[in-house]
């Protein structure tokens, strides 16, 4: 994907020494590195943004209504436009962070595609749902309070018209203790190939910690059932990070 100058920089915000972490938030200096930041960090990330239109194929039409919970800058808006950019399908973009959302309003303006896409500051806990055929939370879940997913989960299994499908990208933490420190290893490899230094890894752990919590599969398997949905399946793994899709 093509960066505006504005977020194009290359993330450095770990990698001095900090007397102290302060936890991670979504503000000015991450969103300058972020697309940056998101595909050195996330095995799988641009695969799981360039899948998503293909799953999508059997469920878009002209008027079809998408929501892209915690957009960030839009990838998974901007990649839907672009796979289908003759379809006036409407995109509702929404993430909480104001830094983002002024950055992603700025980025999808550049394009000019058919899609028309929408995109609001908000908390998705909060927010109203209209009647849709698609909701994609692409690794977003794991920064809200897990008291609150539950009731998340049901509100989109609510707003989803019957045959409508939801893509839930997540970390997880494998149940077994032994999978888990072996993918946690496998994740800090691949960071490290990335070019992140030992110091930018541990200090970034540090950042994150009590602000992304993370589930296991099966709590998410457990969750989307309670939910209502009766379909879903893991249709990606790349060591710890998944991402489902669920039918109504
Ligand atoms: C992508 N989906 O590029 N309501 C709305 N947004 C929220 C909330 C909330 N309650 N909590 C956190 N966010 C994107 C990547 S990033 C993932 C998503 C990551 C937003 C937060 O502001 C941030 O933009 C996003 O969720 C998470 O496919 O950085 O690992």
């Amino acid at each position: 994907m093509k960066n505006t100058p504005s977020d194009s920089g290359e993330d450095k915000i770990f990698a001095s020494p900090q007397s102290e972490v302060a936890p991670f938030s979504f503000n000015e200096s991450v969103v300058d590195v972020f697309p940056d930041m998101i595909n050195r960090s996330v095995p799988g990330y641009g695969e799981i943004i360039s899948s998503i239109p293909k799953i999508l194929r059997h469920y878009i039409d002209s008027d079809t209504l998408i929501y892209d919970l915690g957009c960030s800058l839009g990838a998974t808006s901007l990649s839907i436009a672009r796979t289908f950019p003759t379809l006036p399908i409407t995109i509702k973009a929404i993430d909480y962070s104001d830094a983002m959302v002024e950055r992603c309003k700025q980025r999808i303006g550049a394009y000019n595609y058919q899609a028309k896409i929408d995109i609001k500051q908000g908390d998705i806990c909060l927010v109203e749902l209209a009647q849709c055929n698609v909701v994609i939370i692409n690794f977003t879940l794991q920064f809200i309070s897990r008291d609150k997913r539950q009731a998340l989960l049901s509100k989109i299994y609510d707003a989803l018209k019957p045959g409508g499908i939801f893509i839930l990208s997540e970390k997880i933490s494998d149940e077994d203790a032994l999978m888990r420190e072996r993918l946690i290893e496998l994740h800090h490899d691949f960071k490290r190939d990335n070019g992140y230094s030992e110091l930018e890894i541990s200090q970034k752990r540090s950042a994150l910690e009590n602000v992304m919590v993370i589930d296991s599969l099966s709590m998410h398997k457990r969750r989307l059932r309670e939910a209502g949905f009766k379909h879903q399946s893991v249709w990606f793994q790349h060591f710890n990070f998944v991402s489902m899709m669920a039918i109504k």
